[in-house]
């Protein structure tokens, strides 16, 4: 690996957390030196750096702009913005700022299939990848779902499906994918950017040097400009045109299509929701475009049941139906589980909506809820901003706490409906992250 690159002159990673020591053990394995850099005293993988890795410098608490201008290339984590003043001088004096991704890229020799989007990409990643096993192939899975980049390479590997978020793609500027998708593009991490172009323009370079593309047809923020030669293949929930894969109905069923070619009904799916559908048709476009063959990808396409904490259903109490939605962290995330569930229910969706929403304008959802939903139950930081969104023909109950929004919604809820657990939100105001969110609410839900 060390011939690839081809300075020996001195990295700097920045930030020590997952990715951060994943970058630093590449290096170490390729022999180049290197320095890594937090802002924070204590940061996750400084121990073991000092354990593993004894000879690589440890500048912890500050980024050094000195260092930082002296180095041959700066890779930075994900959680950490380009816009952090001291990046700024590095890269305004010549010096090469990019992250793992780039490295990733520069140095993979399999087939890559790259994911972004606002909302499914681990849905989408996760079943892509077993989708690849069913199909027999050595499939490496990872990327923003977990497990870093440069931790996947290894020269068994003949695929590799790598979900990628938009700070990822901030800093990778030739990705080269094999094939490529923006999933869907909706208003998230507006904290972090200036804009919402901005954002969208951080997610399209995933497109860079990509072989083919897969677009969302009903999304057109989801579409790139295209060069020649790409090859493009389009998914949506309508009836599929030429190259296209979609929805048929064929008598009175609706199936899972490419073109004119029905594959696999509908009721076969065990992933509930339109906007699973719509996951399945972008994961086998996917897999067709590095070949995966199409009869062993509906075998693994049948045998998927999701991720937790995605309209996960938990369990029925007294003819109410419990959804654990935790991962619905934006507008367009739970505007997609109310849309995606409602019309199979015989009730409405009692809706519980909180936590900080990183400056989202929660009135986008207000056409989905006045469609199915009966309830919403406001908690946590932003629930003042969310009544505020709310129209007012909505009924909304405030709660003081996570437990007493779980009993809000068990009170408010009547045999057929859904209780469903999207807070359009990140959970940090009250939980360590979405997973704890969605586990304390799925034991609230077993013990009724
Ligand atoms: N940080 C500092 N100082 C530093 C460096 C980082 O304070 O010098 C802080 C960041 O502001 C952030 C935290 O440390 O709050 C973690 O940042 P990181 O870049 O070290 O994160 P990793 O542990 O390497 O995890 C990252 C992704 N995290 C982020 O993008 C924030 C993980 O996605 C990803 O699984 C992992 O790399 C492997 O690729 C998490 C995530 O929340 C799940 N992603 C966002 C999302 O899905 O919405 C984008
Ligand atoms: P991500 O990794 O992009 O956050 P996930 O697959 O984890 O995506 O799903 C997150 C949430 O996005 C789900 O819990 C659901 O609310 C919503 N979601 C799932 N599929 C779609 C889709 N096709 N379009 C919009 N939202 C979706």
């Amino acid at each position: 690996m060390a011939s690839l690159i081809s300075t020996d002159k001195q990295r700097i990673v920045i930030g020590l957390g997952k990715t951060g020591y994943s970058v630093v053990a590449f290096f170490v394995r390729a022999g180049i030196p290197v320095i890594a850099m937090d802002t924070r005293e204590n940061p996750p993988y400084a121990e073991q750096v000092r354990l593993n890795f004894p000879n690589v410098q440890l500048c912890l608490g500050r980024l050094e702009v000195d260092l930082l201008q002296a180095a041959a290339e700066i890779i930075v984590s994900p959680g950490l913005s380009l816009k952090t003043p001291e990046i700024q001088t590095a890269i305004s004096s010549g010096v090469r700022v990019i992250g793992d991704i780039q490295v990733f890229a520069d140095h993979v020799k399999a087939p890559v299939i790259a994911i972004t989007g606002s909302n499914a990409k681990s849905t989408v990643t996760s079943l892509v990848g077993e989708l690849a096993l069913a199909a027999d192939k050595k499939v490496a899975v990872g990327g923003n779902i977990g497990t870093p980049a440069l931790d996947l390479l290894n020269d068994d590997v003949e695929l590799y499906v790598m979900e990628l978020s938009s700070f990822q793609l901030e800093t990778t500027p030739a990705l080269k994918a094999t094939v490529a998708t923006v999933l869907n593009v909706s208003p998230d991490h507006l904290d972090r950017y200036d804009s919402y172009l901005e954002y969208h323009q951080a997610k399209h370079k995933i497109f860079k040097g990509c072989q083919s593309v897969v677009i969302n047809k009903e999304d057109p923020l989801s579409a790139p400009m295209l060069a020649d030669g790409v090859m493009a293949t389009y998914f949506g929930l309508s009836q599929p045109d030429l190259n296209q894969f979609g929805l048929l109905e064929k008598d009175g069923v609706s199936w899972l299509a490419k073109f004119d070619q029905p594959l696999l009904p509908v009721s076969e799916l065990k992933i509930k929701g339109t906007h699973n559908q719509s996951n399945a048709l972008a994961a086998l476009a996917l897999g067709e475009a590095v070949n995966l063959p199409m009869e062993k990808m509906l075998l693994g396409l049948k045998s998927y049941s999701g991720l937790p904490h995605r309209c996960q259903w938990l369990r029925s109490v007294k003819g109410v139906d419990y959804y654990n939605d935790s991962k619905g962290t934006n507008v367009g995330a739970t505007e997609a589980a109310v849309l995606g569930l409602g019309p199979d229910l015989k009730g409405g969706i009692v809706l519980m909506l909180g936590g900080d929403g990183k400056g989202a304008e929660f009135s986008e959802l207000n056409a989905a809820i006045k469609k199915y939903v009966t309830t919403v139950i406001a908690y946590g930081r932003d629930q003042t901003l969310i009544q505020a969104a709310m129209d007012e023909t909505i009924p909304l109950k405030r709660a003081e706490s996570f437990e007493q929004a779980c009993e809000l919604a068990q009170q408010s809820a009547i045999e057929g409906d859904a209780v469903l657990l999207s807070p359009a939100c990140a959970s940090f105001d009250m939980f360590k992250n979405f997973e704890v969110r969605g586990e304390v609410f799925t034991q609230w839900v077993a013990q009724l």
